[in-house]
């Protein structure tokens, strides 16, 4: 035996009528007591209307939208006798052949139990000064307002649910609804974005939740043509792929800049010595080759400088491959000379002269850029005084070369003019503190100005 209900709006205290916002089940629904079948909302407060009896739902009264007050139907339902009364687990016990259809039963009205209520906006919740547990406890006879100190943000009872479910912050959700309201909808959006984000980054992720995802705005829409002509390009495919990389790396590292300053007055004589002497050789001897050189001895008395992080593991290099970047018609790529610690000035220059031609012919092999334990960006041919390199990942840091200059230094009797060398070292803070930086740098510094200390 089973007779249709009709489940009412019960009394809703002081508002009149109310508007539909959320309608939470569908025809042939097997509905709990208990259960929301609608959230409504009124000026000051949004609220869900729970069933006042199980059974299967044959039929919906009301939509989105709609305006409802007490005694509205909101939709029927067929009980069985045992189902009719609110136990919610009689109900959720029935067999699912209780939403076959049944001769045509009479309809008894009932109301249903309390409604569940949520603010509708920050400010009435917290001008309410109540606890938030109002916010999802039944409370009994009339709607009590609910509340915060904190701002809330604008959502539906069940939407609260279903973000407390997925562990999802909706202070960090701006809402798509009606008086940007959150909806279920920019809920799985913020989770299925967080997720995207964080499935490349796992190891930095880990112990985060989903309240720690980079939350930023979209990026802005701007119709161009209004304010002028343009000439749309696109990008390089070497610009996609290093822009996709230096952006994850920017972003996923925390960098930070070591700024130094290099004495290269005698280096640079050298420099220009040993190409006076070899001219008929055809190799121009470089700053980079001495730098690179330079690198090493330091890297091999820095080694977490010579590391990647995997995890909570740091994997320390026993060889000493050592990347730069050149600067390509097409964009930006990093050659990488292995086994620089066996090369000697002169074959540095060489290879690195190679690969850079290499490199602007596009003629670069995959191999030819892996496999780099440290990197080296020169802009000292162009000019500069320091920047922020960013890291080659899984490189830990990055030296920044800007371009040399004179500048009158103290002796302790008279200023002298010293050829001097703009450093700039960026390095990943979870594994580099700031104090190994600076050493790093000054030692590096220090071979520069005096090349005779690598043989040491
Ligand atoms: N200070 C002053 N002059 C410098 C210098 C410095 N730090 N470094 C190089 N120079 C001079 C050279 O001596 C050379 O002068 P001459 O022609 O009179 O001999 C001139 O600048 C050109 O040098 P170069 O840049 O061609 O040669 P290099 O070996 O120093 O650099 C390479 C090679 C591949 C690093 C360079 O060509 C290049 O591509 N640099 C750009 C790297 C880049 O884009 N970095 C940014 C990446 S984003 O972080």
């Amino acid at each position: 035996m089973s007779n249709i209900i009709a489940i009412q709006v019960p009394d809703i205290g002081d508002f009149e009528s109310v508007e539909v916002i959320e309608v939470l089940v569908k025809v042939g629904d097997v509905v709990k007591a208990e259960q929301s079948l609608i959230t409504v909302e009124s000026d000051k407060a949004s609220m869900e209307i729970p069933a006042s009896h199980g059974g299967v739902v044959k039929s919906i009264d009301v939509k989105v939208g709609d305006k409802v007050k007490q005694g509205s139907v909101v939709l029927s339902v067929e009980a069985s006798s045992e189902a009719a009364a609110p136990a919610l687990a009689a109900v959720a016990s029935a067999p699912a052949t209780a939403a076959a259809p049944t001769a045509p039963a009479p309809v008894a009205a009932v109301s249903t139990p309390a409604p569940v209520a949520a603010p509708a906006n920050a400010a009435v919740a917290s001008a309410a000064g109540v606890s938030l547990a109002a916010v999802v406890l039944p409370t009994a006879g009339k709607l009590e307002m609910p509340v915060s100190t904190a701002n809330l943000p604008h959502a539906s009872p069940s939407v609260r649910k279903f973000a407390r479910e997925l562990g999802v912050d909706l202070t960090r959700i701006t809402g798509s609804g009606p008086k940007s309201r959150i909806v279920q909808e920019d809920i799985q959006n913020f989770v299925k974005q967080a997720l995207a984000g964080g499935a490349g980054a796992s190891s930095q992720t880990a112990g985060t939740s989903l309240g720690g995802g980079i939350d930023l705005l979209p990026w802005p829409k701007v119709d161009f043509t209004k304010f002028g002509a343009i000439t749309p390009q696109p990008l390089s495919r070497i610009k996609k792929i290093s822009g996709a990389n230096l952006h994850r790396n920017w972003v996923m590292i925390p960098h930070v800049t070591n700024n130094d300053e290099a004495d290269i007055t005698g280096l640079e004589d050298l420099r220009v010595t040993l190409n006076k002497e070899n001219e008929k050789s055809g190799v121009k001897v470089t700053m980079l080759a001495f730098l690179i050189k330079a690198v090493v001895a330091a890297l091999k008395k820095f080694p977490e400088f010579n590391a990647s992080l995997d995890g909570d593991n740091l994997i320390l290099k026993q060889y000493f491959n050592i990347g730069f970047a050149a600067d390509t018609p097409n964009g930006l790529v990093v050659p990488v000379i292995r086994d620089a610690d066996k090369k000697g000035i002169l074959e540095l220059a060489r290879e690195s002269s190679d690969l850079a031609k290499k490199a602007r012919d596009g003629k670069l092999s995959p191999g030819e850029m892996q496999g780099g334990c440290f990197s080296i960006s020169s802009l000292g041919g162009i000019g500069g005084t320091n920047f922020t390199p960013i890291i080659n990942a899984p490189e830990l840091a990055i030296l920044g070369v800007s371009r040399s200059f004179m500048k009158p230094v103290w002796d302790g009797k008279q200023f002298v003019p010293q050829l001097t060398l703009p450093l700039s070292l960026s390095y990943d803070h979870r594994v580099i503190d700031g104090a190994s930086a600076a050493r790093f740098n000054a030692y590096l510094g220090s071979l520069l100005a005096d090349f005779r200390r690598i043989a040491l």
